[in-house]
């Protein structure tokens, strides 16, 4: 039974190096594009048993997204396939090389009708930790639904709450984010906030007054992503005490799946009790890996590679 469980859809996207609007484009290629199965595969390379409970459409790109999330090593048992409802599809447009415009064709997907009724109650029992993310409440209400049961189960289950807003404003609106967002960061073991995330959450984006925010929401662990310019972590134990992690001096290929990366690095240091700050310091270090090549999870390290990194400081691959 896996030790991290992760719930939300991923879908098939379709990615593109020309730059500007898409229907000049034609050298699609097709790639994974999940938030949750990219944790999932960032924990799975550090050495963690990881389940990715999800809905695919029965059909190729529904096979596909399964394939490849069982070759990377994660327990796919619980993901179910529809044959009613298709795998949601996005395609990414390059304004820049570093500005992307996504373009969602996933609205009565298979992930996004599942309900609570969709869970086995035994299997998110044996997880030390729940991933779970701000795009699975905004896919349906029954997304919705399933995402407060399973945030209720885990708390009266003694399993650890992991959040990240990921906040898609293409899915809803400012209002229904902090609706369904602020209580539950209130119920969040750990809870994983951008700057801009803050400044709509709890309209700042200073990340001390984030942190403050997030304790006084009822957070328990807060770490503020900065991208480029490292992130800070803090503990509610002595929130006072907020340590600031160093970023790493790395060439950006692709900033696109660098959060999703932290995330798997804080989690590992998580399972393994490493102190606050060394879990933002793995972050930091898959979030680099992450940006360093093309693609939301291709570029993230195994368990071995971080540990090369550690001794030599820095990426070599
Ligand atoms: O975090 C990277 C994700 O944004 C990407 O993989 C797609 O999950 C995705 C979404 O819903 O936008």
């Amino acid at each position: 039974m896996p030790d991290v469980i992760t719930i939300g859809e991923t879908m098939v996207s379709f990615i593109t190096h020309h730059k500007g609007p898409l229907r000049y484009a034609d050298d699609f290629k097709k790639v994974l594009a999940g938030s949750e199965s990219n944790v999932a595969i960032g924990l799975t390379r550090l050495g963690h048993s990881v389940g990715w409970i999800s809905s695919l459409g029965n059909d190729e790109f529904g096979k596909f997204i399964f394939k490849e999330l069982t070759g990377e090593g994660i327990d796919t048992s619980r993901v179910k396939f529809d044959s009613e409802s298709p795998t949601g599809i996005m395609f990414k447009e390059l304004k820049s090389s570093n500005v992307t415009n996504v373009y969602y064709y996933r609205k009565g997907s298979a992930a996004s009708k599942m309900s609570p009724e969709f869970l086995d109650e035994n299997y998110l029992k044996s997880a030390k930790v729940i991933h779970l993310t701000g795009i699975t409440p905004a896919l349906s209400k029954s997304c919705l639904e399933t995402f407060n049961f399973i945030i209720d189960f885990a708390i009266n289950n003694n399993i650890s709450v992991s959040l990240d807003p990921n906040i898609r404003l293409k899915l809803w609106s400012k209002k229904e984010i902090k609706d369904v967002l602020l209580p539950a960061i209130a119920k969040s073991d750990i809870f994983l906030c951008g700057e801009d995330e803050g400044e709509i959450l709890f309209n700042t984006s200073d990340p001390t007054e984030i942190i403050k925010e997030s304790f006084l929401a009822g957070a328990k662990r807060v770490v503020v992503k900065l991208g480029s310019k490292g992130a800070y972590v803090s503990d509610c134990i002595n929130s006072d005490n907020i340590e600031f992690i160093d970023p790493l001096n790395v060439e950006v290929v692709d900033s696109i799946g660098a959060g999703d990366a932290f995330a798997s690095g804080y989690l590992s240091g998580y399972l393994r009790n490493l102190s606050n700050k060394e879990c933002g310091q793995i972050g930091a270090i898959m979030g680099a890996y992450a940006v360093t090549t093309f693609g939301d999870y291709e570029g993230l390290p195994t368990k071995s590679e971080i540990d090369s990194f550690l001794n030599k400081k820095h990426i070599s691959r």
